[in-house]
Formats: C-alpha cells, sequence, structure tokens
C-alpha cells in the first residue's frame, strides 16, 4: 500500500513550522516567576547546566549555572534559545489519527490500541521480527531503558535501534576493541592539563562551544593545538598545525603520524610494554606509510604530518579529542582505533592531561547507549550476545535468558528491511529519520511502504507526516531522568512544567504501551523515579553500573561518573588509571589497513562531497527550524565551496547551484569560502525535503558500528543563475 505524505493545507497551519513565534506580550512581559528550576539544556552531549523560570506554567525564561562544574555559567546560541519550544504553537498537544482527509484528533485509548493491535496483526502474519523499533539519544536515560524493555518483552522483537547508530557508534565499538569499554576515558577538566591537543574531525566551535573553553584554558598554559579537517574550521583557525586532509583520508593520515612516532622513537616504552599488547601488529600495518604516500593519498604535505607527530609525540601529557568527522565513516571504527593507537603508542591513558576522548552529540547521547536501546547491547551497557549477560539481566527481569530476542538490525538496516518487506511496521521515537537517514529517496520510499507507522513526538516532523497516529510526547523539561553527557557524567534532569493539553509524559506512554500489550507485570512502574530505581538494580553488575547511584547524590554531587557501584562510592571520572576494561588489563592495538571510502570521485562526479552541522540549528532540525531567532543566524543550507572550485564552475557567492550525486539533487545557494578545500563541498544536513543534504549521501554502512557514510560522497556541481534573493535570506 503506497502511503504519501498527507498535503493537508490545515496541517501546516496547525502544526507549523511557525516562525518568529513569541508568546503574547513578548518574553518580558513582566511576568511574575514562580519557580526555578536547576537542570541542563535540551541540546548537545554537553549538557551545560541552566536554571528555567516558571510562570503559569510554562517556562518563561532562564539563567546558566554557575555552580554547575562543566559549563560554569557558560551557554551556546542554541542553549540560549532552547525554552522558545515549550510554548511553541506547533506543539502537539492531541493524540492524531491518519484519515483520508487528513490527520484527525484521536483519543489516547483510539491510538494505543490501534498501535498494538497493529503490532500484533503484523506479527501474527509474518513473525515478531516484522515490527520494528527506533528510539533516541535526547530521551532521558529512563526513557531509552524503557524503549529496549518494551520493544524485547513488550512487543516482543529483536529489531530495535537508536539514532546514536548515526551518530557515535563508531567510536563507541572502537573503544569496546581497544580497550574494552565505551566511554570518554578522562573527564574534560583535563584538557587544561594537556600540552598538545589534537582535534580530528570536530567542529568544536560550532557543535561542541563550551569546549572551547577547555581548549583555550590548556592554550594559555602554552599546548600546542593540531586541527584534522578538510575544512578550516573556527578552532582550526587557531591551530598550530593544521591538516587539511582529503574527506575519507584519515586513516592514513594518522597511520603515517604514528609510523613517525615509531621512527623518530616518540614512544612510551614502559606503557606499550606493561599496558597493550600489539605494537607489533600495529606497527606493522603502517610501515609503508610514509609521509610522502600520505601526502599522495591525504593532501596534506608530508612536513605537515612529521611537525604534528613531533607537536603529538613530544610533550608528556596530550589529549585527542574527535567527532562525527572521523566517525561518519564505512571505516569509522577503524579511523578511532586510528586515533587510538596515537594514544596508547605515547602513554596517554589514566593520568592527568591525557586521553582519546569522543565527544559525543546528542543531549543523552551517551547515556542512550549505555542502558539497552541499542540492537546489540542490553542494560548496563552488556552484550546481548554474551550469555552470562543476557543471562544476568534475565534474572533481573524475571525473565528466562530465552525470553530475550537476540541481537536485532541497525537503524539503516532496519529501512533496508522494510523496503523488501522483512519489516513491515515501525514505531519512531525521538528521531527524523526523513532528514537525518542518508539516501532520502531511499528513506521516503520505506515509509511509504510501511502497512503501520507510529511516532511519539511532540512536534509534527516532516517523518510524522507519514504515520498512521502521532502519540504527542513530552518536552525535555516536562519530565524528570537522568542523562549522561560527554564526559561520562550523569547528571539529573528536572522537570520545570507538565506537558500542555493531552500531550502526556513519554515515560507514561511507552509503559501504557506496555500494559496494554500484555506485559503489565514489566510496565508496573509508576513514574520515572521507580524507572530508575529498577536501572539501578538492573545495571548493577554491569559494565555502566549504576546500583550506586540515587537521583539525590546526582544533584547534591553535580553528577557522577559511571561506574559507581555502589552508594558510598565517589564515581570514576577518570578510566584505566590502573588496568584496562579487558579480562587481561591490557588495551589493544589494532594494526589499521588504509582504504578509499566505499565512493571515491570520477569524472562524472569529480568533487567530494562532505556534511555536518552550523552553530545555530540542531540535527534534523526539528527542534530549532522553529525558533525565529536560531533560523535569522542561518535561515538555509548553503554549498560551501573554495573560490577556485567556484571560478572553474563560474559560480559567485550567493549564486544558486545544483549539486548533483549517484541518489539525488539539491539546488542551493553557494557559499564561496577560503576555509574548504578546493577539491570538496560542504553542505549542513539541518534542512528537510528539497533542502535535504541527505538527498545526496551514501547510505553505506561501516561493517563493524553500521554507521552511514555522511562524511564522504562524490558529486558534481554547476551553476544555476544568479542569487535568488539577497544572501543569507531564507526563501519564504
Ligand atoms: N550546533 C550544533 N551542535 C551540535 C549538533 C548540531 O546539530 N548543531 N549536533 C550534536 C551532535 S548529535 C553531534 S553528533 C555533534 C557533531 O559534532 P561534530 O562532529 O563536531 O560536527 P560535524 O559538523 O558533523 O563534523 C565535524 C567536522 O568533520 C569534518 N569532516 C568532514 N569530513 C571529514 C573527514 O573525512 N575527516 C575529518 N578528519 N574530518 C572531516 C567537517 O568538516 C566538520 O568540520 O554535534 C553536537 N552538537
Ligand atoms: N548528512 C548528514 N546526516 C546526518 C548527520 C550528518 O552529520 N550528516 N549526523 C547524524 C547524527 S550525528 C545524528 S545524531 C542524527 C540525528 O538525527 P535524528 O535521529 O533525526 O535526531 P533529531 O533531529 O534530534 O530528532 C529527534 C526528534 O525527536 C524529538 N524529540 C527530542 N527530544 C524528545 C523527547 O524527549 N521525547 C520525544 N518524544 N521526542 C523528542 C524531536 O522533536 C525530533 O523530532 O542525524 C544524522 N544525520
Ligand atoms: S553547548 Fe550544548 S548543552 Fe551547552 S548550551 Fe549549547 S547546546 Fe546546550
Ligand atoms: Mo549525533
Amino acid at each position: 500500500m503506497a502511503r504519501p505524505p498527507l498535503s493537508d493545507a490545515e496541517l501546516v497551519e496547525r502544526y507549523g513550522p511557525h516562525l518568529n513565534w513569541e508568546p503574547p506580550g513578548g518574553w518580558d512581559a513582566g511576568l511574575e516567576i514562580e519557580r526555578e528550576v536547576d537542570t541542563h539544556c535540551a541540546f548537545c552531549g554537553q549538557q551545560c547546566g541552566i536554571t528555567l523560570k516558571v510562570a503559569n506554567n510554562s517556562v518563561v525564561g532562564f539563567e546558566p549555572r554557575y555552580d554547575f562544574p562543566f559549563n560554569e555559567g557558560k551557554l551556546c546560541p542554541k542553549g540560549v534559545k532552547r525554552y522558545l519550544q515549550g510554548g511553541h504553537p506547533d506543539r502537539l498537544t492531541e493524540p492524531l489519527q491518519r484519515t483520508e482527509a487528513g490527520f484527525r484528533d484521536a483519543t489516547w485509548d483510539a491510538v494505543l490500541d490501534r498501535t498494538v493491535s497493529e503490532i500484533r496483526r503484523i506479527q501474527s502474519e509474518h513473525g515478531p521480527d516484522a515490527f520494528g523499533v527506533i528510539s533516541g539519544s535526547s530521551l532521558t536515560t529512563e526513557k531509552t531503558y524503557l524503549m529496549g524493555k518494551l520493544a524485547r518483552l513488550g512487543i516482543g522483537t529483536a529489531n530495535i535501534d537508536y539514532n546514536g547508530r548515526l551518530c557515535m557508534v563508531s567510536a563507541a565499538a572502537g573503544n569496546k576493541k581497544a580497550l574494552g569499554m565505551d566511554r570518554a576515558p578522562n573527564p574534560w577538566s583535563d584538557i587544561p592539563h594537556a600540552q598538545v591537543v589534537f582535534v580530528a574531525g570536530a567542529n568544536i566551535a560550532e557543535c561542541a562551544p563550551i569546549t572551547t573553553d577547555y581548549i583555550w584554558r590548556a592554550r594559555d598554559r602554552g599546548a600546542k593545538l593540531i586541527v584534522a579537517d578538510p575544512r578550516v574550521n573556527p578552532l582550526a583557525r587557531t591551530a598550530d598545525c593544521f591538516l587539511g586532509l582529503r574527506p575519507g583520508t584519515d586513516t592514513a593520515l594518522y597511520g603515517a603520524i604514528l609510523r613517525e612516532l615509531i621512527q623518530r622513537d616518540l614512544l612510551d616504552h614502559d606503557f606499550i610494554e606493561q599496558r597493550t599488547h600489539g605494537i607489533a601488529e600495529a606497527a606493522a600495518a603502517v610501515d609503508h606509510m610514509t609521509p610522502k604516500w600520505a601526502e599522495g593519498v591525504t593532501g596534506v604535505p608530508a612536513s605537515r604530518i612529521e611537525q604534528a607527530a613531533e607537536l603529538w609525540g613530544r610533550p608528556a601529557t596530550g589529549m585527542l579529542l574527535h567527532a562525527r568527522g572521523i566517525e561518519h565513516h564505512s571505516k569509522g571504527v577503524q579511523n578511532v582505533l586510528a586515533c587510538i593507537n596515537l594514544g596508547l603508542a605515547t602513554g596517554r591513558y589514566g593520568k592527568p592531561g591525557c586521553g582519546v576522548c569522543t565527544i559525543t552529540g546528542q543531549g543523552n547521547g551517551q547515556g542512550g547507549r549505555e542502558q539497552g536501546q541499542k540492537s546489540d547491547q542490553l542494560p548496563g551497557a552488556r552484550d546481548i550476545g554474551n550469555p552470562d549477560h543476557r543471562a544476568e539481566v534475565a534474572a533481573a527481569w524475571g525473565v528466562e535468558p530465552d525470553d530475550i530476542p537476540q541481537e536485532g538490525l541497525s537503524y539503516e538496516e532496519q529501512f533496508d528491511a522494510i523496503l523488501d518487506g522483512r519489516i513491515r511496521g515501525l514505531l519512531l521515537i525521538c528521531s527524523n529519520p526523513m532528514v537525518s537517514l542518508p539516501d532520502t529517496a531511499k528513506t521516503r520510499a520505506a515509509l511509504e511502504k510501511l502497512e503501520f507507522f507510529a511516532v511519539i513526538d511532540f512536534f509534527l516532523t516532516e517523518s510524522a507526516f507519514h504515520a498512521d497516529v502521532v502519540l504527542p510526547g513530552s518536552l525535555h523539561e516536562e519530565e524528570e531522568g537522568v542523562v549522561t553527557t560527554a564526559e561520562g557524567r550523569c547528571v539529573k534532569i528536572n522537570a520545570a512544567v507538565s506537558p500542555p493539553g493531552n500531550a502526556r509524559r513519554d515515560t507514561d506512554i511507552i509503559c501504557d504501551l506496555g500494559r496494554r500489550l500484555g506485559a503489565g507485570q514489566h510496565f508496573a512502574m509508576d513514574g520515572p523515579r521507580e524507572v530508575f530505581e529498577e536501572i539501578r538494580r538492573v545495571s548493577r553488575g554491569g559494565v555502566a553500573d549504576y546500583a550506586g547511584m540515587t537521583w539525590e547524590r546526582l544533584e547534591a554531587e553535580q553528577g557522577i561518573f559511571w561506574p559507581c557501584p555502589t552508594e558510598d562510592h565517589p564515581g570514576t571520572p577518570r578510566l584505566y588509571e590502573r588496568s584496562f576494561a579487558h579480562a587481561d588489563g591490557k588495551a589493544r592495538m589494532l594494526p589499521v589497513e588504509h582504504r578509499d571510502p566505499a565512493e571515491v570521485v570520477d569524472d562524472e562526479y569529480p568533487i567530494w562531497y562532505t556534511t555536518g552541522r552550523v552553530v545555530s540549528q540542531y540535527l534534523s532540525g526539528a527542534q530549532t527550524r522553529r525558533i525565529g531567532p536560531l533560523i535569522e543566524q542561518y535561515p538555509e543550507p548553503l554549498c560551501e565551496m573554495h573560490p577556485r572550485l567556484a571560478s572553474v564552475h563560474g559560480i559567485a557567492d550567493g549564486d544558486l547551484v545544483r549539486v548533483v550525486s549517484r541518489r539525488g539533487s539539491i539546488e542551493v545557494p553557494a557559499q564561496v569560502v577560503e576555509s574548504i578545500r578546493p577539491d570538496t563541498v560542504f553542505i549542513p544536513y539541518h534542512w528537510a525535503g528539497h533542502k535535504a543534504a541527505n538527498q545526496l549521501t551514501n547510505p553505506v554502512l561501516d561493517p563493524i558500528s553500521k554507521i552511514p557514510e555522511y562524511k564522504v560522497a562524490a558529486v558534481r556541481i554547476e551553476r544555476i543563475g544568479p542569487p535568488q534573493r539577497p544572501v543569507g535570506q531564507a526563501a519564504p
């Protein structure tokens, strides 16, 4: 059954996007503040502390928190506007059911019962795994835990995964392979003590703005800065050593640096001897990677590569920070392992001012992969394929190990399964695949093919346009819970207001579904505190052990770093001080070969294409494309290109250009800048429909982490014509 998106004018009228919205009287309407609530920002993985100001069950203002040690009173532009979502007119306040004429309000009973009967119909006709579940990491950990439990014990499907699969899984897999555990090894308070900071594939100034401050503090003490990025991103402009590599060539770059460390004997021999395995194999893999060879592959001059090895290898301390620039690849795990090798070779673990850390992305990017919503994982960061781990969780849940399904399909693999008929129905919470999955045409075809599609969100997203039922859930400030920050610090989120209209708390929706599915004994919790208490019990003895945390402790101690096994345990800010998390206590230096990205440039598609973010927009834009002041900062996607590339095609700044890949094409204004390689173009991905950067991206996955290769594809460009409107002004 083809299910085109609804094009009901009423939809847009009612559910937006309504821009430049302000409450009547404006934000300074002189409201009497009734309450102030300490909590954390709804957006990125840094989870800055903020205080929300509440009047009439609305968040009407906020202050940054000076007492929270991470941000100490600082916020970024998105954090400053985040509270504009709450009373937004686009907010979903009634359950919706799709009819011939468009979406219509429905009762909770109607939409929940329909969801349950469709789940059971599809499963009885096509097997238990024919119903898929996709969840997200903007949710509190309590919600993510419930989603894992709902899929496995309520619905009874193996197919649950989450949007961290689009984000941090390459780092997770790399860290587990090399070090035995998936968490940043060092707290950010170590950054100012580093004598060299190496930033690999991270646009820190725009995407982790508060981390910039930590790097400045290191710089104030004389630290050197190395940046590897195809673009001279804002932080790179201040670097001592900029490695402007061709997209998709990181393994060659870090391999050549490792080889130089070996050649120049900049190794920590004691550390390698006592705490690692595999140096010989790792060294053999890079033996042919001379700086000259790497120059040919990466486009970075050999002398720069040698300089980077000296800057990284000489000092006693150093931190390497990486993000999606190296992880969003069909060899994302290999890229992460190559960075870890640079850390292990120089003994940069378990000490102040050291560490190779991934900067997690979403608000609960770290926590979202700790308590069991990932297809290969059970609560406590346990492995779903490990019989001992299964038995531990089964015992805590009061079921038999065989009652827990085995590993299911990852996010993009579920979309493949929808297209070939293995999956017929989908429950989606906290993700917007129409914007964020690679190859938009493929995503649309999958959503149109579903027999039944239910979405839990607080805005009617481009993905929810395709739904059969939409369940209005809760915003960050409407429900208590915990999240884990990029540092590995579990912090407390507090509720400031209750959901408006007939919207409900997400935990209530999920537990209600569990009960209606006949699994009432597993979903008897009354609210998120009881869910947290269950997480403490179930995670006990696991890797991500929360047993010693209480909500009260999290508030009083400004968060606790896991593992925290007992109530008198202080938590573990710095990992691996004495041993790594593998059974023998040693880290693995794994051999990393270089290979090309899945798609390379050729005569037809001669330009490299890469994608990412801008400071004022967040992810699929569902939350930020509705906030006028953020839109004004960067109204629509622009195609960054170097003046030399632009001149070859006769393109001037602001001209409308067409960018074409094997999967689709997009028409956007050109932004001619010197801060990008002349063989590469960049488009930020926060927009939907014909403005979606993902119309062009390649849905190929890393075979280990199953992350899509968002950071490399091949395109061609052509000029369409002069600017359609003044540069920087959005289309109506
Ligand atoms: N403003 C803002 N902040 C955010 C978000 C947001 O949407 N907006 N999202 C949050 C989330 S979920 C995430 S995951 C993080 C993402 O944070 P980042 O990973 O820092 O952001 P990206 O823009 O995806 O990519 C980072 C850099 O990778 C570079 N890059 C591209 N290809 C390559 C390559 O082949 N090799 C190398 N070395 N670099 C490459 C890009 O030029 C870009 O500067 O940000 C979080 N913070
Ligand atoms: N081309 C390209 N594509 C990319 C990337 C890239 O760099 N390039 N980056 C990838 C990365 S790193 C990521 S993380 C993904 C993210 O992409 P998505 O998974 O689409 O994430 P969001 O846009 O945050 O979608 C979250 C949805 O959940 C809703 N939501 C937020 N919080 C809550 C909550 O508490 N409860 C409920 N019920 N709903 C909530 C929001 O309104 C929004 O509609 O995009 C990926 N896509
Ligand atoms: S840096 Fe991240 S957590 Fe802090 S205010 Fe900005 S978006 Fe929010
Ligand atoms: Mo992300």
